[in-house]
């Protein structure tokens, strides 16, 4: 049993197990963090606003957008992603914002960086002014992109993750 409403603690904790991750999903309000989180889990969490840090298990986190977007939480982001090793940070197709000040994501030495582009489906996605947004403020390529609607990239993303926590180090290593 958990107390949060939005996620089925079973199908939840099962897509957790089968991924094993050790990470944490980073982004600006609206980005999609949590519904990816569900598309990666294979369910169990509906996407919902996220008002505090979710911690699944095999340290593998989501994090409110307000953790990015507001100066007065950024203890509170580095709070939480000092105990995983790999943050997924993900950069909307439709938004040319970057929610963090740079240099926040490479505070702590030897976290993995994971540039995402999420939302591809919508209309007015431009894929390539995302990427130029995660250049531009230090997330090297290459990216994954991804819909949580379409379920496009989806599984790439997952076996990158899951391929991390077995020390195959997925198919690209960022480190
Ligand atoms: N079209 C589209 N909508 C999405 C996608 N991912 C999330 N959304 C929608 O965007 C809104 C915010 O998503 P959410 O996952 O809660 O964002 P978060 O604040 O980053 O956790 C919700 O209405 C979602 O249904 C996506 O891949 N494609
Ligand atoms: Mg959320």
């Amino acid at each position: 049993m958990c107390g949060n409403r939005d996620i089925n603690c079973e199908t939840a904790v099962a897509g957790a197990e089968a991924l094993a991750g050790d990470f944490a999903l980073v982004g600006e309000v609206g980005c999609g963090k949590t519904a990816l989180m569900a598309a990666l889990m294979g369910g169990g969490v509906r996407p919902c606003k996220t008002q505090a840090a979710v911690f699944y298990p095999h340290n593998i986190v989501d994090t409110p957008g307000e953790f990015a977007e507001r100066r007065a939480y950024y203890g509170a982001l580095l709070a939480t992603i000092v105990g995983v090793s790999t943050i997924v940070y993900l950069q909307a197709a439709n938004s040319r914002l970057f929610s963090l000040p740079a240099g926040l994501l490479s505070v702590y030495d030897g976290k993995r960086v994971v540039g995402v582009v999420s939302k591809i489906d919508l209309p007015d996605a431009d894929i390539a002014a995302a990427c130029s947004v995660l250049e531009e403020n230090g997330i090297l390529p290459p990216y994954f992109e991804t819909s949580a609607v379409s379920r496009s990239g989806v599984a790439g993303l997952r076996s990158y993750l899951a391929g991390l926590r077995s020390g195959k180090d997925g198919q690209n290593d960022r480190q």
